[in-house]
Formats: structure tokens, sequence, C-alpha cells
């Protein structure tokens, strides 16, 4: 059955990478993000390849900062009246910002990572999960990370932020329980996206060397877990799903080989 599958940071990474999943699977989807350049462009590939379903486009984009919390609920409430009732919301916008010890962090870089990161969350889940419960139904992902599960040197404030999504995600499943609505943590390991370019502020060549002598994980394997967990049947949620790179063992344990 077709959903309607709301994606937070959908122009690059995991979420475009989701995007083009769930259009492949017959679904219709909303892009957000900020960079409106990017989401228009994705907008119009997926409505090119994909066209309509019953009548109606199979895409539809959204130009959204998750940390704006009136700009979350004004541009929720304001989707057309085919777009408003979502089945699935993927909360995946996200980033690291910084790779220093505590004492040499840029509180800038802090504020970024706890405004986007867990209060983004709560932000568009707010807005989108009271029409879930009026429908009695509904699915919430959110992407986690292994810095969730344990901590790194250097990760400090990251790692805080994505502790505090695992704990969001066991809390919403509690709260949601009474209402039908399924509540997904996938936690995934180091994975090769533009998420280092923007940690390392930009620096190409210190983005690169973290993902050199192995195979790290693609936009397209959380892709795939996402599809998986959509589409289990009714009674069944997974609500944990921790994946790495075959070679990364824990955030510090990574087998490279080297040349
Ligand atoms: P990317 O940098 O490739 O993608 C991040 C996405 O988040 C972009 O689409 C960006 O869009 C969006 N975004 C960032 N800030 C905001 C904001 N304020 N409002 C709306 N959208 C925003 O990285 P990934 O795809 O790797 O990251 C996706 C998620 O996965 C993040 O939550 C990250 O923490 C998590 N993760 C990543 C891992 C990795 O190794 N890559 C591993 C584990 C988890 P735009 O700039 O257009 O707004
Ligand atoms: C991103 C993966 O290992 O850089 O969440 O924290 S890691």
């Amino acid at each position: 059955m077709s959903k309607i599958i709301l994606i937070t940071g959908a122009t690059s990474g995991f979420g475009e990478a989701m995007a083009r999943r769930f259009a492949a699977e017959g679904h219709r989807v909303i892009l957000s993000g900020r960079r409106r350049d990017r989401l228009e462009a994705l907008r119009r590939e997926l409505e090119g390849l994909h066209g309509t379903i019953a009548g109606n486009t199979v895409v539809h984009a959204v130009h959204m900062d998750v940390r704006d919390r009136s700009g979350v609920e004004r541009t929720i409430a304001a989707l057309p009246p085919e777009w408003q009732a979502i089945d699935v919301l993927v909360n995946n916008a996200g980033l690291a910002a910084g790779f220093d010890p505590i004492q040499d962090g840029d509180p800038d870089d802090w504020d970024r990572m706890l405004d986007t990161n867990v209060k983004g969350i709560l932000h568009v889940t707010r807005a989108v999960v009271q029409g879930m419960i009026a429908r009695n139904g509904g699915h919430i992902i959110n992407i986690g990370s292994v810095a969730g599960k344990e901590v790194y040197p250097k990760g400090n404030v990251y790692c805080a932020t994505k502790h505090a999504v695992d704990a969001l995600t066991r809390a919403l499943r509690i709260d949601l329980l009474p209402h039908g609505i399924k509540v997904t943590q996938i936690a995934p390991g180091l994975a090769e996206t533009e998420f280092s370019i923007v940690r390392f502020h930009g620096d190409a060549q210190k983005a690169e060397a973290v993902y050199k002598g192995f195979e790290p994980l693609h936009g397209e394997d959380i892709a795939e877990l996402a599809h998986y967990v959509t589409a289990l049947p009714p009674h069944v949620c997974v609500n944990d799903l921790v994946v790495m790179p075959t070679a990364q063992g824990s955030s510090v344990l990574v087998e490279r080989v080297s040349g």
C-alpha cells in the first residue's frame, strides 16, 4: 500500500537515498531540508521517474529548518490536503559540527548540534504526531547513531545528542503505545555521506580520511533498512536497529587495509 512519508534532511546522504528508495517502492514522499536548489532538483527527478500515484504526484518538497519551531509548525500545517495524512515520519536531519576535546569545543557548534539533532526531532515530531494520533496509527523513524550507544574521544556533544535521540525514541515508543504508532530507531556506524565534510567544516581531506581502508556504509544501506522496517506487517515494530560496516566493531575499532 502506498504511504505518505515525510523525510527531514532529504537533500543529501541517508535522507536523499531514502527518498529515492521510498519513491521507487511506490510511496509518496515529502522531501524537506534547507537547500532549496537540491530539494527542487530531487523533486523534479523523482516526479520525472515516478510521475503520479492515483492522481497524486509522487513527490512534494518543502523548505524546512528543523531548528525553527514555529516555521516547522507552519510548514506542516500548510501542507496541501492530499499530503497531510503522513503515515511515516523519518527524523533524519542532523549533523556533527567540530571534532575537538570538550575544552576546545566551539559553543556555536554545540548549539547547532543540540538544536538540530535533539530539538529538531521534538519540533517535527510534535507537528506531525497529532495527525497520527487522530488517525490512530503511523510510524516514526529516528536516525540515531552508534554515537548514541557509545562515546568516543572528541565525540562529546555529538554523542550526547545521539544518546538523547536513543532515549527519546524509547520514550516516544512508550508514550505513543496507546495510539498504535510504531517508533523505530536506526543507529548506524560509519557511513560515507556529507556527514564528515560538515563535521570538519568543509575540510574534504579530513573527511575522506575517515573512510580510508575499508568499505563504509552507504546511504542506500540505510534506505534498505528504512524500507524494511516500514514494510513489516502492522503488528510488528522494530524498536532499535544498530548497523555498522562489517569492518567496524565499535566506535573506535575499525579494521583498515593500508595502501
Ligand atoms: P548529510 O550531511 O549527508 O545529510 C544531513 C542532512 O540533514 C542534509 O540533508 C541536511 O540538509 C539536513 N539538515 C542538517 N541540518 C538541518 C536543519 N537544521 N534543518 C533541516 N535539515 C537539516 O549526513 P547523513 O546523511 O550522514 O546524516 C543524516 C543523519 O544520519 C544525521 O542525523 C546523522 O547524525 C546521522 N548519522 C550519520 C552517520 C554517518 O556516518 N554518516 C552515522 C550515524 C548517524 P540541508 O543542509 O539542506 O538542510
Ligand atoms: C556518525 C557515526 O561514528 O562518526 O553518527 O559517530 S560516528
